[in-house]
């Protein structure tokens, strides 16, 4: 079992850095500017990376969601991405940093009771926040783990107030060619889409991640909100949302129109199915040059088997 007990006043261990709670600090109570720091001896640049409700962080950790493993170092975990609107390597750093987060609108609409656009900043000063230890698992057979900061997803599901016969959750990245490269290949189905049945949006573990190691999210791990659904291969997991969509038709998402016999809908990890082209029995740790096996559910099948008892005969782990 992952979960293990933890109060929620102990500080993080080894992720949410000394100097980002000290940043953090210092920045509510003394009110220190950019100027302020550099005077203190501190690189603003650090400081400037808090963007979109900054205040909020570090965030009260959950003891419901820590994990029995080391997290990801920040420095590993915030520079091996993939955010193809950015390239297809790993390294997408500084290129993301084009991307224009503030503002930042996010339209609500479809089949809710009323349709919104309300900016990123406003949406998540409503969302209970706290932060959370959750597992990454990537369809391409390596993993990490994180401590996210943000909201469930299901607070967001109640705020936009769906209609009943609303059954799925469309979830749409920017579209904005002339800030991600990656947009200008035109055999892309951009822009990058996701989605989730509403019981899968309205579970526990769905997670919006706003923050990242005790900070506002890195705009390369997707700025200013991000999906983070820890028992679903981390394609599923889409960023930098600007559009929540309720409806009554399954998406189609990025890489179902990309190869839909590789990624499909549900994409549940499990070790026991192999990915048409790799195994997925097992894992490499990034940061650790470990392979650890693999867990259905990626560990999370006691809070997330249940949404599937009903679904025998369709591709689940896919
Ligand atoms: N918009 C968008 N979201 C995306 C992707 C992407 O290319 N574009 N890549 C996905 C994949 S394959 C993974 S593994 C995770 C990677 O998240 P990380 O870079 O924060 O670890 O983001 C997912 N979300
Ligand atoms: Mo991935």
């Amino acid at each position: 079992m992952l979960i293990k007990r933890h109060r929620g006043w102990e500080l993080p261990e080894n992720h949410a850095t000394p100097e980002a709670v000290f940043l953090n600090r210092r920045q509510i109570v003394a009110g220190l500017g950019a100027a302020g720091l550099v005077a203190a001896g501190i690189r603003p640049a650090r400081a400037q990376a808090s963007g979109i409700a900054a205040e909020l962080y570090p965030a009260k950790r959950n003891p419901a969601y820590t994990l029995d493993r080391e997290l990801t170092e920040e420095k590993v975990a915030t520079s091996y991405n993939n955010f193809y609107e950015f390239g297809t390597s790993k390294n997408i750093v500084r290129p993301a940093q084009a991307l224009t987060i503030k503002p930042w609108q996010v339209k609500i609409d479809g089949m809710v009771e009323k349709e919104i656009t309300i900016d990123a900043e406003d949406l998540i000063r409503k969302m209970p926040i706290d932060e959370r230890l959750y597992r990454h698992r990537c369809v391409e057979a390596w993993s990490m783990a994180v401590p996210w900061t943000g909201f469930p997803l299901k607070a967001l599901v109640d705020f936009a107030k769906p209609l009943s016969g609303a059954k799925y959750l469309r979830m749409e990245t920017f579209k904005r060619p002339e800030e991600a490269s990656g947009q200008k290949q035109f055999w892309y189905p951009w822009p990058y889409v996701e989605g989730l049945s509403i019981a899968e949006a309205r579970n526990d573990l769905a997670y919006i991640a706003t923050g990242v190691y005790g900070k506002p999210i890195p705009k390369q791990m997707g700025a200013p909100l991000r999906l983070a659904v820890p028992w679903k291969y981390g394609f599923k997991s889409v960023k930098s949302i600007t559009r929540f969509s309720f409806t009554d038709q399954k998406p189609k998402s990025f890489w179902e129109g990309m190869a839909a016999d590789e990624y499909g809908f549900w994409a549940n990890v499990n070790p026991a199915v192999a990915h048409p082209r790799w195994s997925q029995a097992t894992e490499e740790v990034i940061g650790t040059g470990k392979r650890v096996p693999t867990l259905i559910y990626n560990g999370y099948g006691e809070q997330v088997a249940e949404l599937y008892k009903d679904m025998a005969g369709q591709k689940l782990f896919m």
